[in-house]
């Protein structure tokens, strides 16, 4: 399998942390959304949207948006589930990555927060912005999470694939945890596995080797 991924994607890093976690070998192949390569012809005829990630599977179908691949990688290869079998506890976890993915990681992708910024909002203004839609969400994220364990049991799943990424993109834009135990108490379980440490920004290939 091939991976367009950047390394700072949080929607890239939930895919390589759910190809880690099912000890999947892949191919990583990096677009820079930094330099714009996102909207060159040639990753426009892989991804007609010009986002990261998507992934070539086994035959060269591409598929994009991390939900959709890593559903698919869930049903391809079911070894080390990311969701429970019980359909409640399913629907608990795709609760908390449509709460990430849907209602918070889309108000600070790039493209949006260049429309702001093309709207006429200056950094600051650009930079509350972010830290409101990251902050809000991980308050309720909080309120979601079992009171020990992963987010959702002893084993790492949807969940966590899911709010280790968010994390990241909190630190960046300097939104504190310390309001949420829960949520701390998971990132440590992260920092400590090795599957998400493989994954992490600062692991690929295409970081900068100072960040
Ligand atoms: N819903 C999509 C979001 C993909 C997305 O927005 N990716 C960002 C990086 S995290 C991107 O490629 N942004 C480039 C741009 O907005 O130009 C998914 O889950 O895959």
């Amino acid at each position: 399998m091939q991976l367009y991924t950047y390394y700072r994607s949080t929607s890239s890093y939930r895919v390589r942390i759910a190809l880690a976690l099912k000890g999947l070998a892949y191919q990583s192949l990096a677009v820079n959304l930094l330099a714009g390569e996102q909207r060159a012809p040639a990753y426009l005829a892989v991804d007609p949207q010009g986002r990261v990630p998507a992934l070539r599977v086994e035959g060269g179908q591409v598929l994009i948006q991390s939900g959709a691949i890593i559903e698919y990688l869930e049903e391809r290869y079911p070894q080390v589930p990311l969701l429970p079998g019980d359909a409640l506890a399913r629907a608990r976890a795709r609760g908390i990555a449509a709460l990430i993915g849907c209602d918070v990681h889309p108000l600070h992708n790039v493209s949006v927060l260049n429309r702001l910024r093309g709207l006429g909002q200056d950094e600051a203004q650009v930079q509350d912005w972010i830290r409101a839609w990251i902050s809000d969400g991980l308050a309720a994220v909080e309120q979601l999470l079992e009171d020990s364990g992963w987010c959702l049991g002893p084993q790492p799943g949807l969940a966590d694939v899911y709010l280790i990424p968010q994390l990241y993109a909190a630190e960046r834009f300097s939104v504190a945890l310390a309001a949420w135990p829960r949520i701390q108490r998971v990132a440590a379980l992260a920092a400590g596995h090795p599957a998400f440490a493989q994954a992490h920004p600062a692991a690929q290939a295409d970081a900068p080797s100072v960040q």
